[in-house]
């Protein structure tokens, strides 16, 4: 490939591409969003999208992506393929242009406009450009085509291999290692998208493979394809987090409002928890917008004026004030809208901005859910019951909030008991560690820097929160833990205030999906950086898991700001003579191995930690909590996203699908051990 006679000057003929695909190797964040293992994932999106626009044309059903055994990706269509003739202006094969101009991608096809696309929407030429090696093949007109690039330069003009039956394009790619910090790939990453994308593009079907064995030698593959779409997708959703149904129905809307293509499914289950998620042109909008708040609106307007249409006596009698978030216990759904001119907004960019949605969305879902009410009055009032239960237990928990706080007012100075408190009082250098356990909590108090680092250690009834945060979550407050994470962050909630998330329900504006939630005020955070530190075993992540669920459902402020994060202590300490290493992963003991063993392990001690429990103060210190070598990970909103689902699921009703979890994280921990 390299050694094509042809590759020497072939790919010097045009410097404005050069250019481009230099932009891009020279930051590839602001192209793909970052160069972790998520930007990695995101090659493989990108280049799926392009056959999924295909599909959306019409002229593709079936899109295969292999993992391959080396790390490279392949994706394969049975669309039309791309064009191979001779650009017009670019005197240039159509395919080469595609592949090497940015933003190129949809410049051929005329009619249809491109609502698909990457987070980014930067095309295939991104992926070409930040890959060591590209091969695209075109199957078209009976003739195989094919192009190879290097960094995105080609090596050589498009050229015809082969005969072929097929239709199609197949891209393979191997990503740039000079750029990612990992070029490995996850499958459940991949496989998580992949299933998303068949369900919001309903008779599309996608198959993904992973050609690298497993430990048994095994190689997966599965295959994604949804008929209906998006009812097929929240029944999956909670199923998957162990959900009851609480009717029967899903209530489906499939339209086009304003030019603007709309759907919606929904339903609701038996549990208290609210379960939107929504997309833009298949992009998941983690931070909700003006879809989401339509949504919102059109759904509490038209089921309070059922509920007060059909149950004004119950109203009336027991003085129930139906709030907005009343409406939405129990309730999952998704959107989905394709707009032409996206525009993302928000930390995260992943929140629509487009004033001109909320109305259409608005009057879609509006039309749709009184027309299902009206017809089925049986599923509406189990609704309408719910509905009315949600309020009735919402105002009592809020009764019992104001208890809580006026018994221990949180705006004083007086800190819990537990709390070994850092001497500093300058938040931008302050961490606290919450730790699991009192052994570990003891190490961690004598291992700390006094000056910046403070602990809390969360006693075994930290666990006693968790069956209240299951069924009635607004409660979780009136726990002691609670109360001291709270104090001891500093953090406040405001009484008298209305709540600032709940939105005039109309504006469109500041509607972010977990705003159910009456956020604390962070404003007095007192540490920079909050740090759970629990073991690495199936008791330790439980307890992760709970905390972040906390934090997720009261304080989603601390996340989203990026002061949350985990503290990952390390697997083994490997030592040979005087040298000693601690290593975080199983990759990092196999490179002490080879750099100090040849490649054996004998000759060298291999150390497993069992537990935090287990390491004297100053181990502690040198291997999870000293900044300067510990390994921290940030907890991200869609990471305590997933934790809360966890957590539903565990605590949820569906004992098989617990015992499921467990067995298999269960066999982790003794594969481990
Ligand atoms: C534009 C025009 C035509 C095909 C495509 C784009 C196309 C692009 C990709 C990217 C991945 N798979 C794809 N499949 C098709 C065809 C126009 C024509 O044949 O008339």
């Amino acid at each position: 490939m390299t050694d094509n006679p042809q590759a020497g000057n072939y790919s010097a003929s045009n410097i404005q591409v050069l250019e481009g695909l230099e932009a891009v190797r020279k930051r590839p964040a602001m192209y793909i969003g970052d160069i972790s293992e998520r930007g990695l994932h995101h090659l493989v999106y990108e280049t799926v999208d392009n056959s999924i626009d295909e599909a959306l044309a019409g002229y593709c059903t079936h899109i295969e992506v292999t993992i391959n055994a080396d790390n490279s990706i392949t994706v394969q269509d049975d669309g039309r393929g791309i064009p191979v003739d001779e650009h017009p202006k670019e005197h240039r094969s159509a395919l080469e242009v595609v592949m090497t101009v940015l933003h190129a991608g949809g410049k051929f096809d005329k009619g249809s406009y491109k609502v698909s696309g990457g987070l980014h929407g930067v095309g295939v030429s991104c992926v070409n450009a930040l890959s060591r090696h590209m091969l695209s093949q075109v199957f078209r007109d009976g003739k195989i085509y094919q192009q190879e690039y290097e960094k995105g330069k080609p090596l050589y003009p498009v050229k015809v291999v082969g005969d072929t039956q097929l239709r199609g394009t197949r891209q393979q790619f191997w990503p740039d290692d000079t750029i990612f910090s990992t070029t490995v790939y996850n499958y459940d990453t991949l496989a998580a998208r992949m299933r998303e994308l068949a369900y919001l593009n309903a008779g599309i079907t996608i198959v993904l493979h992973d050609e690298r064995p497993d430990e048994e030698g095994n190689l997966r593959h599965e295959t994604f394809h949804s008929d209906q779409g998006l009812p097929e997708f929240v029944r999956y959703i909670d199923e998957h987090d162990g959900r009851t149904p609480l009717i029967a129905d899903v209530i489906h809307i499939e339209t086009e409002k304003a030019g603007i293509p709309i759907e919606v499914a929904l339903t609701y289950n038996t549990s208290f928890k609210e379960k939107i998620q929504s997309y833009v042109n298949n992009i998941n909008t983690h931070e909700g917008g003006t879809h989401h708040a339509g949504f919102r609106t059109a759904l509490t307007r038209v089921l309070k004026k059922y509920a007060e249409d059909t149950a004004a006596k119950t109203i009336a009698k027991d003085k129930i004030e139906i709030s907005g978030e009343d409406f939405r216990e129990g309730l999952t759904a998704v959107i989905s809208v394709k707009v032409a001119e996206p525009q993302f907004e928000g930390q995260t960019k992943t929140k629509l901005g487009n004033s001109e949605v909320a109305g259409a969305v608005n009057q879609a879902v509006g039309e749709a859910l009184a027309y299902y009410l009206e017809e089925h009055p049986q599923p509406a009032k189990t609704i309408v019951d719910k509905v009315l239960l949600a309020a009735k237990a919402r105002i009592a928990a809020l009764r019992a909030r104001e208890q809580v706080i006026r018994k221990s007012p949180m705006t004083g100075g007086g800190m819990p008991g537990k709390l070994a408190d850092c001497s500093s009082k300058d938040p931008q250098q302050c961490e606290i560690f919450l730790v699991e356990g009192d052994s570990a909590g003891g190490s961690a108090k004598q291992g700390r820097s006094r000056l910046t680092q403070a602990i809390l250690p969360l006693r075994g009834k930290i666990l006693n929160v968790e069956r209240v945060l299951a069924t009635n979550w607004h409660k979780a407050l009136e726990s002691e833990e609670v109360r001291n994470i709270i104090q001891a962050l500093g953090i406040r909630f405001v009484l008298d205030e209305k709540p600032s998330n709940e939105p005039a329900e109309d504006d469109g504006e500041a509607s972010y999906m977990h705003s159910y939630v009456p956020d604390a005020n962070i404003e007095k955070l007192r540490y920079d950086k909050c740090i759970i530190m629990a073991d690495a075993d199936v008791d330790g992540q439980h307890i992760a898991t709970l905390i972040m669920t906390l934090f997720y459902r009261y304080f989603p402020r601390v996340i989203r700001e990026g002061h949350l994060y985990i503290a990952m202590p390390p697997l083994y300490q490997c030592v040979k003579g005087k040298t000693k290493r601690y290593c975080y992963n199983d990759e990092e003991r196999a490179a002490f191995a080879s750099e100090f063993g040849g490649g054996t392990e004998s000759g060298i001690t291999v150390k497993r930690f069992k537990g935090l429990g287990e390491m004297n103060a100053e181990e502690l210190w040198e291997t999870t909590m000293n900044p300067d070598t510990r390994l921290l990970k940030q907890v991200t909103l869609e990471d305590a996203e997933n934790a809360d689902s966890t957590f539903s699921m565990l605590m949820g009703d569906d004992v098989a699908l617990r015992r499921a979890f467990i067995e298999k994280n269960a066999t982790y921990a003794t594969i481990d051990a």
